[in-house]
């Protein structure tokens, strides 16, 4: 995606997962949100710099597959990622194993407590390793991949959801669902 395109992306973000009252938008439970008010947010802050054809490059996903939006029926939302508001979705089986990418500094504080979701609303997991990598490495140079017997902590109570393809998320993961790598 270039770089203006990730600008645009960014900033959908902003309103789609942090700040939407900010810009007038209101959510509805699952996190959606009529396109015209989005296009008179886009327009106030870029002018004519975007038209749809940017929006849906960004909505199919970025160069690594990366689906972030979804437009449905004249809505869009983010597919997961929020912090405050507050965004449902239905419970759903999680596979056997799923991965997430930390730093070395969360460690010992995750070994105590589990994964909790901090300043967003949910904890985020993917099916692929390669991918936690990916995420860890926004934060450190040092990624630490956390195994998660998901099937198990499900199995035991802890509720999960289907976000997107790769993204299952849940409230907190408690640690002795765990697998650390130094384990
Ligand atoms: C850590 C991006 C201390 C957790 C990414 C992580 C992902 C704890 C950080 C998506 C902890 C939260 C989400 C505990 C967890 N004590 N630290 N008990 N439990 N942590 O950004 O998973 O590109 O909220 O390990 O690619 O890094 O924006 O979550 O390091 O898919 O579309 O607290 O956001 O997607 O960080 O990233 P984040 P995340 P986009």
């Amino acid at each position: 995606m270039s770089n203006d395109l990730s600008k645009l992306s960014k900033f959908i973000a902003v309103m789609l997962r942090h700040n939407p009252e900010e810009f007038g938008l209101t959510l509805d439970e699952e996190g959606f949100t009529p396109l015209d008010p989005v296009w008179k947010a886009i327009r106030a802050k870029y002018g004519n710099r975007y038209d749809e054809k940017d929006l849906l490059q960004i909505v199919e996903g970025d160069e690594r597959g990366k689906k972030r939006y979804e437009i449905y029926q004249g809505r869009i939302r983010a597919m997961y990622g929020h912090s405050e508001p507050e965004v449902s979705y239905p419970p759903a089986e999680p596979p056997a194993l799923l991965y997430h990418g930390t730093n070395p500094k969360a460690i010992e504080a995750i070994r105590k407590e589990g994964l909790s979701s901090q300043a967003r609303q949910y904890v985020h997991m993917t099916t692929k390793l390669s991918n936690a990598v990916v995420v860890a490495k926004r934060r450190t140079g040092n990624p630490l991949i956390l195994t998660i017997r998901a099937k198990e902590a499900h199995e035991a109570g802890t509720v999960f959801h289907h976000a997107e393809t790769e993204h299952f998320l849940a409230k907190t993961i408690p640690p002795e669902f765990i697998d650390f790598p130094e384990d």
